[in-house]
């Protein structure tokens, strides 16, 4: 354990805190939550101590509730920022997700509405506020990700004004992309300024690093001669590629449980003599499941003779409920898994397993590794962990990832995997049934790299 002194010299700063509340008899407790923030950080908890900002989640009124509620969250060192539902909707849900999101993902069609806008602006304030009335001169202050773009900017003003010295780093946790596409966004100019207030801004790899520089230097006229540094109105600020990863440590000990074993030994058993293809993603359209199931479709067309055979077991995690376009593309995914099993199920089974569900830990951890084959195909994906989780839980038996030349992790995991383009069914096919049937060696010398890899990168 560090020092009280280290303790308040970490602030984390992300929007929600990765904690959930509930109210039990009249008190509030609180939970971890699951989600790739919290993976990502869950390596750090083991070596230093830190105060999270973000907020709770859920609506808190009353004084003495809100007194209640940071009472339960400071047991786990986090501070909560309260807002109103209203509020937290049009940042959450109508700007950062359903602008801003599909903007970083490269989706085209999205419509700018100025009220959300606004809605954003006011809860980078507020987290403003709170974060530089708590962080004491000398705070190394690290916000993540694309909810809070503003917030470097706003935050520096305030700290300015108190007097306090503080360093601000920043992770995005998306792709940046390429600058004609960030163009196309009216608030463009304010979101890329919000962030140079930062001293250091880390993206996943140096696609996303280097296509935010451009940006810089395109839309706002910044030096960027020296690489990985930007020179804007005075300010010298630094870019570099962080790669994210997770803790294999924790798989490794949840597959020695006496439970996670059993539920191996049973899964085997069930799909004796069968190939399992496994995906978990949350239910989102850079996941790419629409292409996933229609490219399985192909896969089971192209290869009659596998009827029976294989199963595709596909964890869809529900996911920002609350948008309209996420409600859609679940109806089109359930209507879809339907139509597949209505076109390929024999009386012995049918070959898709769609569950529209989150699983616990334990069950994730035994599908992992029961698995032959992940199949994972991100249309765009910041990094990908599912990607490290899946072979993070591989040593025995050597599966092969089929990943998305689009997701993060394809950039450092190509040469251990099999590539894919998510659009071409044929492509994923035949990837699929390449790796089906690749011999032990290479899987074990592709398996090998990526172990590599992931124990290598572990935060
Ligand atoms: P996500 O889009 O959420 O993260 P991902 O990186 O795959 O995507 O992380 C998902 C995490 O949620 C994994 O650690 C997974 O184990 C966990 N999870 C999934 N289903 C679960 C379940 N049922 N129960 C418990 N946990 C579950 C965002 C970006 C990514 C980027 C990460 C981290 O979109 O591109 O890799 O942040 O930076």
């Amino acid at each position: 354990m560090g020092s009280h002194e280290s303790k308040r010299n970490l602030i984390i700063v992300s929007n929600r805190l990765p904690l959930s509340i509930k109210r039990v008899d009249g008190t509030y407790q609180s939970s971890i939550s699951s989600g790739g923030l919290v993976t990502a950080l869950s390596g750090l908890t083991k070596s230093t101590e830190f105060r999270w900002f973000g907020w709770p989640g859920i609506e808190v009124k009353d004084s003495k509730d809100r007194e209640e509620v940071c009472k339960s969250l400071n047991e786990h060192d986090a501070t909560p920022i309260f807002l109103d539902s209203g509020l937290a909707h049009e940042h959450y849900n109508m700007f950062s997700n359903r602008i801003l999101w599909p903007i970083l993902h490269y989706q085209s069609g999205v419509v700018y509405e100025d009220g959300p806008w606004q809605a954003y602006r006011r809860v980078n304030e507020l987290f403003a506020d709170a974060v530089a009335d708590a962080a004491e001169p000398g705070s190394l202050i690290w916000v993540h990700d694309y909810h809070l773009m503003l917030l470097p900017e706003l935050l520096r003003n305030r700290l300015q004004a108190k007097n306090k010295r503080c360093a601000i780093g920043f992770f995005l946790h998306t792709p940046f992309p390429a600058g004609d596409f960030w163009r196309t966004l009216p608030v463009k100019k304010h979101l890329i300024e919000g962030l140079l207030s930062s001293d250091l801004i880390g993206f996943h790899t140096d696609e996303y690093k280097q296509n935010f520089i451009d940006t810089c230097a395109s839309n706002l006229g910044a030096h960027t001669e020296i690489p990985n540094q930007i020179q804007y109105k005075d300010r010298l600020i630094c870019a570099g590629r962080y790669i994210v990863g997770i803790d294999p440590q924790k798989f490794a000990d949840t597959l020695q449980k006496q439970e996670v074993q059993d539920r191996i030994k049973t899964l085997e058993e069930r799909y004796k003599g069968m190939k399992v293809i496994v995906g978990v993603d949350r239910l989102d359209y850079i996941k790419g499941l629409t292409q996933k199931l229609k490219g399985f479709d192909s896969f089971l067309d192209d290869h009659p003779e596998l009827r029976n055979k294989v199963v595709l077991i596909q964890v869809a995690v529900p996911s920002r409920e609350d948008v309209k376009e996420y409600q859609e593309l679940e109806t089109e995914l359930s209507t879809l898994a339907g139509k597949i099993n209505g076109k390929h199920a024999t009386p012995e089974g049918t070959p898709l397993l769609y569950m529209h569900r989150s699983v616990p830990f334990t069950e994730l951890t035994a599908l992992y590794s029961v698995a032959d084959a992940c199949l994972l195909s991100s249309t765009r994906d910041g990094m990908n962990l599912v990607s490290f989780e899946y072979v993070a839980c591989q040593d025995k038996k050597n599966g092969v990832l089929v990943l998305s030349e689009f997701a993060g992790s394809a950039t450092f995991m190509r040469d251990g995997s099999i590539p894919f383009h998510p659009a071409n069914t044929t492509e994923m096919s035949e990837a699929l049934y390449a790796a089906l049937n690749l011999g032990a060696e290479e899987r074990q010398q592709k398996h090998e790299f990526l172990r590599e890899f992931v124990n290598t990168h572990t935060r």
